[in-house]
């Protein structure tokens, strides 16, 4: 053999270790693609709709939004719903991931006047996917409370668990013989601390250290208390199956001193929710307890902000879900940090301080630096810390302006889905399914239509709002039909 012969094969073996599974997918491994309803539907005041929070943001503080659009229209998928079924079937893709709103069901939140033209849209769509043979996912909550509810306080009065289950109840009577995987909320992070805590997302309080952990509170007993309904009442006769979907931010330190900031970030920003029902003591995490409270007294409360759970809810809350859901989308570093003491705030809480890496590409969102790397570290944390759920991925994706020719869209999606691949076969980590978010550009919150992350382009001039595979959605679809992953570069 000559040298380069023998350098050719050194660096083919190199290569093996991780090839060693082929990038082929577990048997049984479900794909699918995602949409909330407030960023697809549209409709905003049709079919007998209530407003949320959203239309009540959007239209009072266009100014909030960057380009001060909003959901009135969005991609229209009330009405293009077989569209949007269509585009799953082209894909291939064995489930779809949408979300119910909640004013769509109960206009106002309270059980008193069902919107049956509503719970209609939702029977018509899940048919539809199930006579194409797509399995409906269904997020039960996805940021859209009634506003009438949020008038009383939305997710800090601790009544709302009531009308949650109210609302949830209907759902299952009404479709669970044929909705068999249900998430009760999206992303609990995101709706108290960016909507509660500070203003990224609607109804935007800005009251940081103290609505952000109410909400979290009441969020907590209603998703348990929705779970028992289904235990106690449907599972036996529907025999579904009901998660829980938190957003994770891999946090990681430069040192072993950061390390402990960065772990407790981590309980901080994801154990907040994941320790309460996944970990076999329950309740939130001990260091978040203990730095809250800390904190809280130094300041002068009585007690600590966090408000506590007595035993039996800790006991009412542990254990009720059947998988987590990680929506994964970034990374950042992290350091311990002093701040001004008397300040009430989350980040005054937790004392860390965190930034995106320099040497991590950047996306078009200022908040997402890619880093693959760290999703296989956050499914290990996850299966160490809570004894190895289940995992669905439920969102992983990518934002641009909306190129058709999207090629750094796929080398994300690749990345991400070795990355997961690594952590299953290297690492035995539970992941069972995995979503692309999103099936199609749509409204993306603050961002407005900025910011895309669609397989299929929206053309959001067009009232039409017609829809065209990008490069990903092909390469998506390629994934799917061969269960392998395609690792060729493409450019
Ligand atoms: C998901 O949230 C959502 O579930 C989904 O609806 C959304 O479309 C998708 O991600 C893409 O963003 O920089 O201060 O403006 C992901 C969670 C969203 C959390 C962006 C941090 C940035 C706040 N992340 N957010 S800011």
């Amino acid at each position: 053999m000559d040298l380069a012969l023998i350098t050719v094969a050194f660096v083919l073996s190199l290569g093996t270790s991780s090839f060693a599974y082929n990038y082929t997918f577990p048997e049984g491994f479900l794909f699918g693609t995602a949409t909330s309803a407030y960023q697809v539907e549209g409709a905003w005041i049709e079919g007998g709709k209530g407003e949320n929070i959203w239309d009540r943001l959007t239209h009072e503080r266009p100014d909030l939004i960057l380009d001060q659009s909003n959901g009135d229209v969005a991609c229209d998928s009330y009405h293009k719903y077989k569209e949007d079924v269509a585009m799953c079937v082209e894909l291939g893709v064995q489930f779809y991931r949408f979300s119910i709103s909640w004013p769509r069901i109960y206009p106002h939140g309270f059980s008193y006047n069902l919107n049956k033209e509503g719970l209609l849209y939702y029977s018509k769509l899940v048919d539809e996917l199930l006579a194409n043979g797509i399995i409906p996912v269904a997020t039960i909550y996805h940021w859209d409370i009634p506003q009438a509810l949020q008038d009383l306080g939305g997710w800090t009065n601790p009544l709302v668990v009531n009308h949650f289950v109210e609302y949830a109840r209907v759902l299952f009577d009404n479709l669970g013989d044929r909705i068999k995987y249900w998430i009760t909320i999206n992303e609990p992070s995101q709706i108290c601390q960016e909507g509660y805590g500070n203003m990224d997302k609607a109804p935007a309080l800005n009251l940081s250290g103290i609505a952000d952990y109410l909400c979290g509170h009441n969020l907590l007993k209603a998703h348990a208390a929705v779970y028992h309904l289904y235990n106690d009442t449907y599972r036996e006769s529907q025999n579904g199956t009901v998660g829980f979907t938190i957003n994770g931010v891999w946090y990681e330190g430069n040192s072993t001193y950061d390390d402990d900031a960065a772990e407790r970030m981590m309980q901080m920003y994801f154990g907040w929710w994941a320790h309460p029902i996944f970990s076999s003591q329950g309740d939130y995490p001990p260091v978040m307890k203990t730095f809250v409270a800390r904190k809280s007294a130094a300041q002068g409360y009585r007690r600590s902000r966090l408000p506590e759970f007595t035993p039996e809810e800790i006991e009412y809350i542990k254990g009720t879900a059947d998988f987590m859901g990680l929506n994964f989308y970034t990374a950042r570093k992290a350091k311990g940090a002093e701040y001004d003491g008397l300040e009430v705030s989350y980040s005054n809480d937790h004392q860390v301080e965190s930034w995106i890496d320099r040497d991590w590409p950047m996306t078009i969102a200022p908040w997402f630096g890619i880093n693959p790397l760290g999703f296989r570290k956050h499914l290990n944390w996850i299966k160490e810390r809570y004894n190895s759920p289940d995992i669905y991925i439920t969102e992983n994706g990518y934002p641009d302006a909306g190129e058709i020719d999207d090629f750094d869209r796929i080398d994300y999606y690749r990345e991400h889905l070795k990355a997961m691949l690594d952590a299953i076969y290297e690492d035995n980590v539970n992941v069972r399914g995995y979503t692309a978010w999103s099936l199609m550009d749509n409204f993306e919150w603050m961002f407005g239509y900025a910011h895309r992350f669609g397989l299929y382009y929206v053309d959001l001039t067009d009232p039409q709002r017609p829809r065209t595979p990008k490069r990903s959605a092909l390469y998506y679809k390629e994934i799917v039909r061969t269960r392998q992953l395609t690792y060729e570069k493409l450019k």
